[in-house]
């Protein structure tokens, strides 16, 4: 199945809470406050792997949630950090949020943004100390991350476009290469928008190949379906 449109609701990690803690050692009166800070929460991060041409994975989890902080501890124990989370998508991948706010144009292989924050850690009862507070009693709790609903929509980027004449054979190719099922006729001009299919190679690799509405003589001054299939190819296939 070939999924280019997806909602999803990411999070980031909740930070871990400080703790009020105080020094208890023998020989030792009125040790002071040793609460450490909990840790940051981990952060979403969706990034383009080459290896990725849909978001049929990402369509079985649509819950995405970072790690949480740990919990500061005695004897000034700063809590864990939260593991970030990196989401792999396809290069292409258009990121948006509710507001229809672009977040990302994720085109190069490798490239990544951050879509939801970790929140930050609370502070212990360590920091709170003051000439007037000498047994700090209170630590701050960690923060909440950042939560938000992103749509994920998918810039077809073809690899390969095959351009010729009408009623050549193109679309018949790409119903043979690919599990794509466009409309073949011995009529000229039966495609009339691109039509998108992926060639699998082996069991993770494959690309997208791009069977485009027949070309004739004169398409740039109007002719036939005239140049928008090679505009077409100019702005989504990497190669041709
Ligand atoms: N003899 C022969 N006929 C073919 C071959 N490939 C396709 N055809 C036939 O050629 C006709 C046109 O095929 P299509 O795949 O629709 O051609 P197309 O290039 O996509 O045509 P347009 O979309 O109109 O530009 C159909 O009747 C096919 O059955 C082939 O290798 N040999
Ligand atoms: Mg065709």
């Amino acid at each position: 199945m070939f999924i280019d449109e997806l909602e999803l609701f990411v999070q980031g990690g909740r930070g871990g809470n400080g703790t009020v803690s105080f020094r208890k050692e023998k020989y030792v009166s009125k040790g002071g406050p040793d609460g450490g800070d909990g840790g940051n929460g981990g952060s979403v991060y969706f990034w383009a792997d080459p290896s990725k041409h849909s978001f049929l994975d990402l369509s079985y989890r649509r819950n995405i949630k970072a790690y949480d902080g740990a919990h500061g501890r005695g004897k000034n124990q700063h809590g864990a950090n939260g593991t970030d989370l990196f989401i792999p998508v396809p290069p292409g991948t258009i990121i948006r949020d509710s507001d229809d706010y672009l977040l990302a144009d994720l085109t190069s292989p490798g490239q990544k943004v951050l879509v939801a924050k970790g929140g930050k850690g609370g502070k212990g009862n360590t920091r709170f100390p003051c000439s007037r507070r000498r047994v700090p009693r209170l630590a701050e709790n960690g923060l909440p991350g950042e939560e938000k609903k992103v749509y994920l929509k998918l810039k077809l980027m073809a690899q390969v476009g095959l351009v010729g004449l009408p009623n050549a054979g193109k679309s018949t190719l790409l119903s043979r290469i690919t599990a794509e099922k466009p409309k073949v006729e011995s009529y000229p001009f039966t495609t009339l928008v691109p039509n998108l299919g992926m060639v699998k190679v082996g069991d993770e690799g494959g690309f997208i190949f791009a069977d485009l509405p027949g070309l004739i003589k004169g398409a740039h001054r109007g002719t036939g379906l005239r140049d928008k299939n090679l505009l077409f190819c100019c702005k989504y296939t990497t190669t041709l």
